[in-house]
């Protein structure tokens, strides 16, 4: 699994990326527009009064640089009531419980979940991640029933993007380099496999990149629309020319969709009770 680096998250917290502007251009609705989609939520749902914290973990790697920083920035963009806490680990987990927060944030080396503390439920990145960018693929697309989308990468995120992917309608094709990671989740999820990363890319217009790639432009379809949380990535100027859309941020799109699929648990049960 792919560990975050402070060079690749440093523009988040003041949001020099302005993923706004290219999930507005490409899908034409915004972060949270899109975050709610994923969640079930109404686009116009008021996060403001949720509460989070963000707890920065030292074990294993340690503490990434500007990480818990950048994770209160996405949720703050979301307009939720968010903090990081002063403490580390297990202190700031009762930090933050004392504090009455709604959600706590926290990650590991292996492990990235927001918990929802009233429906004692959690979310994880993985997952997120997962259908934050099915949902913008969707959107870039103009929906994707009935479509073919390739998923490149069958791990933790991909394998998930591919039943969500399936589960929207789209025919999905799965690739890796591993052959027999692909191999295995198409036959569970009975999906088409393809060994052949380069062809499989060279034949779809409709892509969610789930793995660490290098994609030259000779490969990219005319049109293509590309999806892509794979870090480390690299797209050449032929990529970027050919392609419709490239959707990637390093990290908010799989952190406000778990923060509104979290939320979802609350929302949800509030609209039961009523
Ligand atoms: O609190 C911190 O600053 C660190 N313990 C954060 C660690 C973040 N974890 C990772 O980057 C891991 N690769 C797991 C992330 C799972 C995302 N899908």
């Amino acid at each position: 699994m792919t560990r975050l680096t402070p060079d690749l998250i440093e523009n988040v917290p003041d949001d020099k990326i302005d993923l706004d502007s290219i999930l507005v251009r490409s899908t034409g609705k915004s972060m949270k527009a899109l975050s709610a989609e994923a969640a079930g939520l109404d686009e116009d749902v008021d996060f403001s009064k949720y509460t989070a914290a963000v707890i920065p973990i030292t074990s294993g790697m340690g503490v990434i640089g500007g990480f818990s920083r950048s994770v209160d920035s996405i949720l703050k963009r979301l307009g939720v009531d968010s903090h990081v806490t002063e403490s580390t680990d297990v202190l700031g987990f009762s930090e933050a419980i004392s504090a009455g927060v709604d959600m706590v944030f926290m990650a590991d080396d292996s492990m990235f979940i927001a918990y929802n503390v009233r429906e004692k439920k959690y979310i994880t990145n993985f997952y997120g991640t997962a259908l934050g960018y099915a949902v913008v693929l969707k959107n870039a697309a103009d929906g994707v029933d009935d479509k073919d989308v390739l998923v490149i990468g069958a791990g933790q995120v991909g394998s998930r993007a591919a039943i969500i992917l399936q589960d929207m309608g789209a025919s999905v094709t799965i690739t890796d380099k591993i052959k027999e990671k692909a191999s295995k989740l198409g036959e569970r999820i009975g999906a088409r496999v393809m060994d052949d990363v380069e062809g499989a890319l060279a034949s779809h217009r409709f892509v969610l990149n789930a793995a660490p790639a290098i994609f030259p432009g000779r490969l990219i379809m005319d049109g293509a629309v590309i999806s892509t949380p794979g870090v480390p990535h690299y797209f050449d100027e032929e990529a970027w020319a050919k392609a419709k859309a490239i959707i990637h941020d390093p990290l908010e799109i799989g952190v406000a969709t778990m923060a509104a699929c979290c939320m979802a648990f609350s929302i949800k049960k509030e609209g039961e009770s009523r």
